[in-house]
């Protein structure tokens, strides 16, 4: 069989990375994304290895740059199997009275708008071919509020209505839809929150075992080895001591 070709959005950390890797060892070609091109150089000298890979190197939030970016994949390139909106974050946890409105314009335009646009990109050659894979980085925040997470939740709450419509929009055409909604998962993505405050970011992950990213991409890999018929719509994915967004069972002793 062929290889698919899988585009991986915010493969420099994280979720997207490991992504990129568990895809490299189980016959999918890739196109790396994000903006740091240091590391998406690094990454391909890497998988090369494994596979062939292209990257393309552009912030979500400029729907040009991204229509560049696709316009300069060789024609070989252009018939992607796989999207995986994966990239994302949370700016900020404060109060919904003293949010940073500079946070919240981040997280709608990256986290929701973003994701559109890359998107936009995609579905054309996917509604063409009558076939392909729509993989969306939701999460539990996208289920549940809690303290705190007003305008991060309200972009993955956003972003699990996208899924739904594009599940029903699509649905004529052939194309699988996806929703993965992890819980807590120790990557880039506190120390982003807290703005590099180290100490912060790795005080999320204490007392107990959080998820890591490798444990999303093996999700992600199991959910794109299914047979044709069979598409997982919808998948929560928890670290067993967490049972809701703030119910986390930690041992701090
Ligand atoms: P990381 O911070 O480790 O990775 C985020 C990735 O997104 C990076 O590769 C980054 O690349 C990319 N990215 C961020 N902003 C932009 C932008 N403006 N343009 C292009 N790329 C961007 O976090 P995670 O791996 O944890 O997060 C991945 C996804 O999973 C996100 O959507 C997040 O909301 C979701 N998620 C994470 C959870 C967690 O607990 N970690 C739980 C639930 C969901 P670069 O900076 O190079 O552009
Ligand atoms: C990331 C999980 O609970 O930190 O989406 O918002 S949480």
């Amino acid at each position: 069989m062929s290889k698919r070709i899988a585009l991986i959005t915010g493969a420099t950390s994280g979720i997207g990375q490991a992504t990129a890797h568990e895809l490299a060892k189980h016959n999918f070609k890739l196109i790396l994304c994000g903006r740091r091109k240091d590391r998406l150089q690094r990454e391909q000298a890497l998988l090369s290895e494994l596979t062939e890979v292209e990257i393309l190197c552009f912030d979500v939030r400029e729907q040009h740059a991204i229509e560049k970016a696709f316009g300069s994949l060789p024609q070989a390139w252009r018939n992607i199997d796989v999207l995986i909106n994966n990239a994302g974050n949370a700016h900020g946890l404060d109060p919904i009275q003293s949010g940073d409105v500079r946070d919240w314009d981040a997280m709608i335009d990256i986290n929701v708008k973003g994701l559109l646009y890359v998107t936009k990109m995609v579905i054309p050659g996917m509604i063409e071919r009558q076939s392909g894979h729509i993989i969306n980085l939701g999460s539990i925040a996208g289920k549940e509020v809690y303290p705190n997470g007003n305008v991060y939740s309200a972009s993955k709450f956003a972003v699990d209505a996208l899924t739904k419509g594009m599940r029903i929009d699509l649905n004529a055409h052939g194309i699988k839809v996806t929703a993965i909604n992890p819980g807590l998962v120790e990557t880039e993505f506190s120390l982003v929150r807290f703005k590099g405050d180290e100490a912060r970011a790795s005080s999320v992950y204490k007392g107990f075992k959080p998820l890591s990213a490798q444990d999303i991409a093996e999700v992600i890999l199991f959910v794109l080895q299914r047979p044709p018929h069979v598409v997982l719509a919808d998948i929560t994915v928890f670290p067993t001591a967490q049972a809701s967004s703030t119910i986390v069972k930690k041992d701090l002793a």
